[in-house]
């Protein structure tokens, strides 16, 4: 329509900043502030996600507690035991299969990722991930899931955190890439097996989330 009429002005379509897609590798995409217009619909499926199945500082094999606290949805959710990290359908907290992954949390999933190249995606797993100020996650590859030809998609949402970026090597350079509120990440192909990992996150409140930074990945496990 005409961008001088007054008509639509303020609708949500006519707020939206126009998406912005980087390209921060071979095959890897942040899609800034993709999930923006999303959020009124996937909150309250995330909160009651989260009363379900709350968060829990897991126990690495070696003993060591994550500062950031877990949860999933979806059919699959990551899980540590002494013997390793896995999927499984069961919240061993409870016994009981994880909360089912939410429509509108798959539908963003798929969304992004075609957004980013990778049709057909079918996640059947969504990690949770809470950091509040101070918690990070170290270097590490994501290799538990059954099949790389899948994509994974990972959802921004609070603080605002610095991504490590590495190759395929723990000792590779890493590059670092600030994510914030609604901003999603597709990673695939050539790049899924990267090292990656969270820089501590910075003391702040965030006015929609509070003080703390949550992000969804969205995967293919089983
Ligand atoms: C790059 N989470 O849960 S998501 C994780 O922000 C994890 O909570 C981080 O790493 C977080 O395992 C980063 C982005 C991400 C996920 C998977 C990747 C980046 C990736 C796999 C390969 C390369
Ligand atoms: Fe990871």
């Amino acid at each position: 329509m005409d961008p001088h009429s007054t008509g639509d002005l303020f609708s949500d379509e006519a707020l939206q900043q126009p998406a912005r897609r980087e390209q921060i590798g071979e095959q890897s995409y942040v899609l800034r502030g993709y999930a923006l217009p999303w959020l009124e619909r996937v909150l309250p499926e995330l909160r009651a996600v989260l009363a379900q199945s709350p968060f829990r500082h897991m126990v690495t094999p070696g003993g060591f507690t994550m500062s950031a606290a877990l949860s999933s949805c979806g059919e699959l959710g990551w899980t540590t035991t002494t013997q390793g990290y896995r999927y499984s359908p069961l919240d061993p907290e409870r016994q009981q299969p994880w909360p089912g992954m939410p429509p509108i949390l798959r539908e963003l999933a798929i969304d992004a990722a075609s957004a980013a190249g990778f049709d057909a995606f079918a996640p059947d797993a969504c990690l949770i991930n809470r950091y509040v100020p101070g918690a990070r996650m170290s270097l590490h590859q994501d290799k538990n899931e059954r099949n790389y030809n899948a994509p994974v998609v990972s959802v921004s949402l609070g603080l605002p955190a610095v991504f490590l970026f590495g190759g395929h090597q723990r000792s590779d350079k890493t590059q670092k890439i600030s994510l914030f509120h609604g901003d999603v990440a597709v990673w695939g192909g050539v790049d899924r097996l990267r090292y990656h990992g969270v820089q501590p996150i910075k003391p702040g409140v965030h006015p929609r989330m509070g003080p703390q930074r949550i992000n969804l990945t969205f995967r293919t496990a089983g």
